[in-house]
């Protein structure tokens, strides 16, 4: 675009934008709101959409192409407003138009609520996977729920979590459509009995709750193209407001109770990552949004198909994120010999090769078990089918291994009365994959081990990804710009091409200006710091840091007690020499989950004590950030230097804060646990700092109820000092981590902390050694980004497309 074209853009743009403004706001720009200016932006960029949306929809119409439909109970999508305008290729336009305009675009964008419908990990990687679906022109669209109140925001009092309602919708958002004309209605509850109908034998339900699902549809834009694909979230009414009867009776609280009941199925996110907890609202909920989107699927499929079902398995693709959605199988059952009037066998070929099953997790603590009397009285027909999958599945098995019978329970889907989501998951489709290399083998060899010598064909693996859109190019603008103008812009396509950077390891000039952009992020980071918590960190200094949701498995406890042994080190001799280092956490911890929220408060009180010591020469802060989001990783990742990721070997299924570091130069000090070890094998031994057991190890161990870890605490006077000081009062008048003293000496640590302690003292210290030859970690951080485009979530999704769904 030369700039005479720029100009008319821009003057078309603000003349645009100023009429938005009055629009939302009837007031003038001078007069305006920042929440306004937002506002109006953000409409004028859904013009910009919906245009494109329409065609999309209409294209994928007519062509038939094959869809895929991610099934997911959590979408964490984060901000949209800035990853919209870049998409649309729009970045200067805007940027340069606002400026001119005398509006501050950051201040703007940070109006705009940042969805929390997810936990962590599963949900974000939904929103990167719809990302690069969208930008490599495939079909792929996500179901899920539109809570009310997303993940619960993060205070921290008093060195201790606080939890706030997240109220994202307060000030509406602008980029959903409600659908009213296209919402269905889900039965809960009532009775199953068959008729002769026609000469057919038929299942009515009767005495069911009719509860509405009103779809609210947000665009997914593609990067620099022309397509738009669908994120389709339910939201939960009632069918009349009111039950009239009831309220013309003066009983006007019973009225009112239905309808609270039936919205309460989205009201609220549940905040557990990890951990399965089995209530009545959380099978509603999977229920509700798996039986809404196959509702809806099927319809469209027919309208576009002559009112037919033909073909349905070779164009629809329903992806299933772990177990939540599991009921799509018995679901899909139910609307096509119920609804469709296909019988079992046919109805059964469609479902299998329609569905495939990702698993995220191995923690036997987090897998789904619903009780069959819960099933049968929420979902009876559901659970009818569910138990007629079972019993042709067993016999099955039965006939194949007659003399197995130990084999033959263990695959049962129902056992000592409770449903297997995991069970019902892997029969009910034609594929199952783990997340990274050795989570899938973990999965073949443990897990799953009986079905994987049942359905060998089924089981797969594919590396997570994440979107260099989102976590490169719009969090670390002047690290794209530096790679741009070096090395072209072709990695904005194709991340492999990321490779050229090795031609600049020995480039001084690239080198400096490598690290002054690591520094301003820092910066920036610092500025955050300074601004939420009130304290001065040095940006020369080292940024550690480990963010990611509170878990035992993830071992921010090691971290912290590292930490505490660096400070017993510095007391000791105050003249140590170590590049100083600021230790940064953040995370949320399940708000029922005691031992995670011991933790938080545990590097409150090591940060309160490090940070106020005068006689440690700020060799070393520590610094817990509150309420962790997408919106503050993205500020994160951009600025560290060392990504902690030190989950005991074999309980990560994954990560992918790990590859959002790297593709930001961060080095990784890691475990041999999930997608670490890919990283390790794409870097080479010399560009990662790995310590710890391996799994192999763990699960040796685990084989023989533990190990012992009072033997190590024994022999070792360094971890009895950090242990002591765990209990003794040097954390704080009246603070006692004795909770966290016991998990480690008494409860045989289960998660191996001290075992691995010795281990990542050790590379802790060759963290030190490299950070302090500034040349070779600035090439270790070059290197990490140049190896960086294996972990895009374009190549997860392309592997996806050849291996799962078998589009290209
Ligand atoms: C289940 C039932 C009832 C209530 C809650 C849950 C539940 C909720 C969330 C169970 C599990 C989760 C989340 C799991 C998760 O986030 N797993 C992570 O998935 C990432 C993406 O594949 C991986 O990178 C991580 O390693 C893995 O921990």
């Amino acid at each position: 675009m030369n700039s005479s074209e720029k100009k008319k853009q821009k003057e078309a743009f603000k003349a645009a934008y100023i009429n938005k403004i009055e629009e939302v706001s009837g007031d003038c720009l001078a007069e305006s709101s920042v929440l306004k200016q937002y506002q109006a932006l953000a409409e004028l960029v859904m013009d910009d959409i919906t245009t494109q949306w329409a065609k999309s929809n209409t294209k994928y119409n007519k062509h038939q192409n094959k869809q895929v439909y991610f099934f997911s109970i959590e979408f964490l999508i984060g901000r949209l407003l800035k990853s919209y305008i870049n998409n649309l290729g729009l970045e200067d336009i805007v940027t340069e138009s606002l400026k001119e305009l005398g509006l501050d675009f950051t201040a703007i964008q940070e109006q705009e609520s940042d969805p929390g419908l997810g936990n962590g990990g599963l949900g974000r990687l939904m929103a990167c996977y719809l990302d690069s679906s969208a930008a490599m022109d495939m079909p792929a669209h996500g179901n899920g729920i539109r809570y009310k109140y997303g993940l619960f925001e993060q205070r921290i009092i008093n060195g201790e979590q606080v939890e706030v309602a997240d109220n994202w919708l307060r000030n509406g958002y602008p980029f959903e459509i409600r659908k009213p004309d296209k919402a269905v209605i889900i039965k809960f509850g009532g009775t199953i009995h068959s008729e002769k109908i026609n000469g057919n034998l038929t299942f009515v339900h009767e005495n069911y709750e009719p509860i509405l699902a009103v779809p609210y549809d947000i665009p997914v834009k593609g990067y620099h193209n022309e397509t738009v694909n669908s994120l389709r979230l339910w939201s939960a009414e009632t069918l009349e407001d009111f039950d009239l009867p009831k309220f013309n009776q003066g009983q006007f609280l019973d009225a009112v109770r239905h309808k609270s009941e039936a919205e309460s199925i989205s009201q609220i996110l549940y905040p557990n990552d990890n951990g399965f907890d089995g209530k009545l609202l959380r099978l509603k909920q999977e229920y509700f949004f798996v039986c809404a989107g196959l509702k809806r699927i099927v319809r469209r499929y027919k309208q576009f198909n002559n009112n037919s079902m033909d073909g349905f398995s070779q164009k629809i693709c329903i992806h299933i994120n772990d177990t939540h959605p599991a009921m799509c199988g018995p679901e899909l059952m139910r609307i096509l010999m119920d609804e469709e009037g296909f019988g079992w066998d046919d109805a059964w070929k469609m479902t299998v090769e329609s569905i495939s099953f990702t698993n995220h997790t191995v923690l036997p603590e987090a897998l789904e078990k619903w009780p069959v009397s819960m099933m049968k009285s929420l979902l009876p027909r559901i659970y009818m089918i569910i138990e007629e999958i079972n019993q042709r599945f067993t016999q099955e098995i039965y006939a194949k291994y007659p003399h197995d019978m130990e084999r033959n329970y263990g695959l049962s889907i129902i056992n000592n009365d409770q449903i297997h989501m995991a069970s019902l998951a892997i029969v009910a489709s034609h594929s199952i994959n783990g997340v990274a290399e050795l989570h899938s083998k973990i999965l073949r060899e443990e897990t799953f081990k009986g079905f994987y010598q049942v359905f060998p064909e089924r089981f797969h693996s594919v590396t997570n990804g994440v979107t260099p859109r989102r976590f490169l190019m719009n969090s670390n603008p002047d690290l794209k710009d530096l790679l741009n103008e070096s090395i072209g812009t072709q990695w904005q396509g194709n991340l492999f091409e990321l490779k050229r950077l090795l031609n600049y390891l020995n480039d001084p000039i690239f080198s400096d200006k490598f690290n002054a952009v690591k520094l301003s992020n820092k910066i920036r980071l610092a500025e955050h710091i300074k601004k939420h918590n009130n304290l001065i960190v040095d940006p020369a200094s080292v940024f550690d840091i480990q963010v990611k949701r509170i878990h035992a498995y993830k071992r921010q406890l090691l971290d912290a007690l590292h930490v505490l042994y660096l400070y017993n080190q510095l007391k000791e001799n105050p003249h140590l020499e170590i590049a100083p280092r600021t230790f940064i956490f953040a995370g949320k911890a399940a708000p029922g989950y005691y031992y995670a929220k011991q933790i938080i408060r545990l590097i409150n009180a090591i940060a309160k004590m490090v940070n106020s010591d005068k006689t440690l020469n700020e060799k070393i802060r520590v610094v817990f950030l509150e309420n962790f989001n997408v919106s503050l990783a993205e500020i994160i990742y951009p600025a560290a230097n060392v990504s902690e990721q030190i989950s005991t070997a074999g309980k990560e299924a994954s990560g992918t804060g790990n590859m959002k570091f790297m593709m930001n130069g961060a080095i990784t000090l890691g475990t041999m646990d999930g997608a670490n070890i890919e990283i390790a094998e794409a870097v080479g031994p010399t560009n990662i700092v790995t310590f710890g057991l391996s799994s192999d190890e763990v699960s040796q161990y685990e084989k023989y109820g533990g190990y012992r870890s009072i033997d190590i605490y024994e022999k070792d006077p360094r971890i009895q000092q950090v242990m002591h000081q765990l209990i003794d009062g040097t954390l704080g008048f009246g603070l006692n981590f004795q909770n966290i003293y016991d998990s480690l000496l008494l409860h045989n640590d289960t998660y191996f902390v001290l075992k691995d302690f010795n281990a990542y003292v050790d590379a802790q210290n060759r963290v030190d050694q490299l950070y302090r030859n500034e040349r070779t970690w600035t090439k270790m951080s070059m290197t990490n980004i140049a190896h960086s485009g294996m972990f895009s979530s374009d190549r997860s999704i392309l592997d996806y497309q050849r291996e799962i769904w078998k589009i290209i």
